[in-house]
């Protein structure tokens, strides 16, 4: 195995032994099979645009088989076997269909042609040999370059399933993403490959704002609502992951059954939802980050539903937990979108909260809507010289030390400042009474990080108030990541042309000095130092 696309990676160079996020190496091998049979299935798919021919169901698959090989969403090597097995079904059908509309009938790129030796050997042996250390080329640098453009492309993938799920699609983000994973097989140099990192940024914007439209149609713009951390007494689920349908289809099968629901991570937004929060029985949050689930999910009463990442290895609760969609850990249960019945069954033999539990509340639901909705208030104040600074503290939260800074940074804010916030990495200081300026509150959780668009949104926004580019706002950005979704993020401000990025809490194991000297150059990228320094220099 060779992975390195996560922040936590083995030494802060690659994992090649086991997955420091518990992922064993025939699954790293099996995904990178399936990627390889994915970059087929885009050259076909290529080929079959050039004579008018697009398949949805070759383009859904795609954009499906990336996400699971996201940080954290599938551990189960017999879902990565079946979906080899269908990716290569899909491929031949592609390329008859293409050949019969007159498109090419031959290919010289080898995973159009690949496919496994008819011998006794399991899939994950053969699988050893498209491990992305054997990638691609000898040039470290052009191996970065399309690691970045892969990796930008899984959180891409992630963002397209979820608004498809939700009827929203756009034919160019999925002819982007087949761009994007065919390119390595034609002559591109340094520039070229530049230039294709900077086109991810720009189709990861499309499918954020598909996902905007999936969400905010679906089940309205998030108004700001106060979320309980404590329990109700009675039978409980707790849902987590990142999936707002999900949570929707188990709000109305637990109905009038005496659960309540909990969110967990980054389900915390939902609450603020009206279709969502209208159901009398979504009670409140319960718990932080992924990376502290196995503590909390084994002291949780309930059952549990895994929506997509991150899930980590179960322990003592493992017959409580329950996947769906994408996600998969061997020997956890797994069931359809929307076929909760287990999970409910589940909860209801499982003892539930024996007494209301108060843990005071915290706030969330300033998304773009709510938050321009009082953007005359905001402007005055910023005027006025109430509010002399915007910071954005977001993205990922994990295990690693070093995250403290996101929490100290917070802290230290100074009063006549805001704090905007999305993603678990907000679970740092997410309980903090910061405050308000004149009414507003200091800390405003946007959302989700699927909700990345919506700040871009309430940026450009306050940009066209003041009269200024983005980058002359009173805005900082102070971003951690984690996984590969804050990796397309960082790739759609870039493209956007956002400058001065504070990025940690340690910078990606596949960019190499030369690439990141380049987004240094070019963007003023900067890696993150101590709170009273970058505020310093911030606030000169
Ligand atoms: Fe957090 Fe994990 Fe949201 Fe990332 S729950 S780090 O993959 O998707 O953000
Ligand atoms: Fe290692 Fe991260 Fe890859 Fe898991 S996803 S194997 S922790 S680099």
């Amino acid at each position: 195995m060779f992975c390195y696309q996560c922040e936590q990676t083995a030494k802060g160079q690659a994992c090649d032994k086991m997955g420091v996020c518990g992922k064993a190496p025939e699954t790293s091998d099996l995904q990178d099979l399936l990627v390889y049979v994915l970059r087929g299935i885009s050259v076909v798919a290529l080929e079959g645009r050039k004579v008018g021919l697009v398949n949805q169901e070759a383009d859904r698959f795609v954009a499906a088989g990336l996400f699971s090989t996201l940080t954290n969403v599938n551990f189960d090597n017999t879902r990565f076997e079946g979906l080899i097995a269908q990716a290569l079904e899909l491929r031949e059908a592609l390329k008859k269909e293409v050949a019969a509309k007159g498109g090419a009938t031959e290919y010289s790129q080898p995973p159009v042609n690949w496919t496994p030796a008819v011998d006794v050997r399991p899939l994950a042996e053969q699988a050893e040999g498209f491990g992305l250390d054997r990638d691609h080329s000898d040039n470290v640098d052009l191996k970065s370059l399309q690691h970045l453009v892969l990796f930008g492309l899984r959180g891409v993938a992630a963002y397209v399933d979820h608004a498809y799920l939700l009827g929203q699609e756009d034919e160019a983000v999925y002819t982007g993403i087949h761009e994007g994973l065919a390119a390595i097989y034609e002559d591109k140099d340094l520039g070229a490959w530049v230039a294709q990192t900077m086109k991810v940024g720009e189709i990861n914007l499309r499918a954020m704002e598909l996902l905007d439209a999936a969400n905010t149609g679906t089940y309205g713009h998030p108004v700001p609502t106060e979320v309980p951390l404590g329990a109700k007494a009675g039978k409980a689920i707790l849902v987590s992951g990142h999936d707002l349908k999900d949570l929707k289809s188990i709000l109305e099968q637990t109905e009038g059954k005496g659960i309540n629901v909990y969110t967990h991570g980054e389900m915390l937004p939902c609450h603020g939802y009206p279709e969502l929060k209208k159901h009398a029985h979504f009670h409140g949050h319960y718990g932080t980050a992924w990376q502290n689930q196995q503590k909390e999910f084994a002291a949780f009463p309930g059952a549990i539903l895994m929506t997509t990442n991150c899930i980590q290895k179960p322990s003592t609760y493992i017959e409580d937990i329950f996947t769906t969609g994408l996600v998969g850990w061997p020997g956890v249960q797994h069931v359809k979108n929307g076929d909760f019945g287990p999970v409910i069954e589940k909860a209801l033999a499982m003892p539930g909260f024996a007494a209301d539990e108060d843990k005071g509340s915290v706030m969330t639901g300033f998304a773009r809507n709510a938050v321009l909705g009082v953007a005359d208030k905001v402007i005055e104040a910023v005027k006025g010289g109430d509010i002399r600074h915007f910071f954005l503290v977001a993205g990922c939260d994990g295990a690693k030390p070093g995250r403290n800074y996101y929490t100290e940074f917070v802290e230290k804010v100074p009063q006549d400042c805001m704090v905007l916030t999305l993603a678990c990495g907000k679970f740092r200081f997410f309980d903090k009474k910061l405050g308000d300026i004149g009414g507003i509150p200091r800390l405003l959780d946007i959302g989700q990080c699927n909700d990345a668009f919506s700040a871009i949104q309430i940026a450009v926004a306050l940009a066209g108030a003041f009269e200024c580019d983005v980058n002359d706002l009173p805005l900082s950005m102070v971003l951690s990541w984690y996984e590969q979704k804050a990796v397309a993020i960082l790739l759609t401000l870039l493209h956007l042309g956002i400058k001065g990025i504070r990025l940690g809490p340690s910078l990606p194991a596949f960019i190499t000095p030369n690439i990141l000297n380049f987004l240094v150059e070019n963007f003023d990228i900067k890696p993150i130092s101590t709170p009273d320094e970058d505020l310093k220099a911030i606030l000169g």
